[in-house]
């Protein structure tokens, strides 16, 4: 069977479960091969949200997802975006909570904004966000390029 990537991230509400969330991941079977810590900014989390750009919860989704830092990871796996996605559970924790079998915004979330995780819903949105959080080296040195042109 074909290995897909995803991206996750926990949220700024569940960093302090890093270490359990993280053997969770590993529980489940996925390979995790790229990590890193780091805290968005108004403008990232604009980019990284964009589909939801307009919605009545989008003000609070930024506020919230640029509170603290998070830990975006991607994962390895067959079929792992959509396993990814039942690991983590539905979107409101508190939902979650009433469903089997027990998912991480279940454990870790509060409610539909504090939800824990985030994870990739399909093929182009993984590579959208991997490219994000993780940029390959050729768009690297573009952007770099780019920069020494404009202050030469
Ligand atoms: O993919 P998933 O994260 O499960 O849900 P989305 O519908 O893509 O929403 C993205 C993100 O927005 C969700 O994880 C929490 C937040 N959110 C919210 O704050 N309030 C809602 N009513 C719906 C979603
Ligand atoms: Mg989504």
């Amino acid at each position: 069977q074909q290995k897909e990537r995803t991206l996750g991230i926990i949220k700024p509400d569940a960093c302090g479960k890093v270490g359990q969330i993280l053997d969770a991941i590993f529980q489940s079977g996925f390979k995790i091969t790229k990590l890193k810590m780091c805290q968005l900014t108004r403008n990232e989390a604009f980019e990284f949200y964009q589909e939801h750009q307009g919605k009545t919860f989008f003000d609070g989704l930024i506020s919230f997802m640029t509170s603290g830092p998070i830990v975006a990871f991607e994962l390895m796996g067959v079929d792992a975006i959509n396993k990814w996605r039942e690991v983590i559970g539905p979107t409101d924790s508190c939902e979650a909570r009433k469903g089997a079998p027990v998912s991480l915004r279940a454990r870790f979330g509060k409610d539909n904004q504090q939800n824990a995780c985030h994870g990739s819903d399909s093929l182009a949105s993984a590579a959208r966000e991997i490219e994000f959080f993780f940029p390959s080296v050729a768009a690297v040195r573009q952007n770099t390029a780019k920069l020494c042109e404009c202050t030469c």
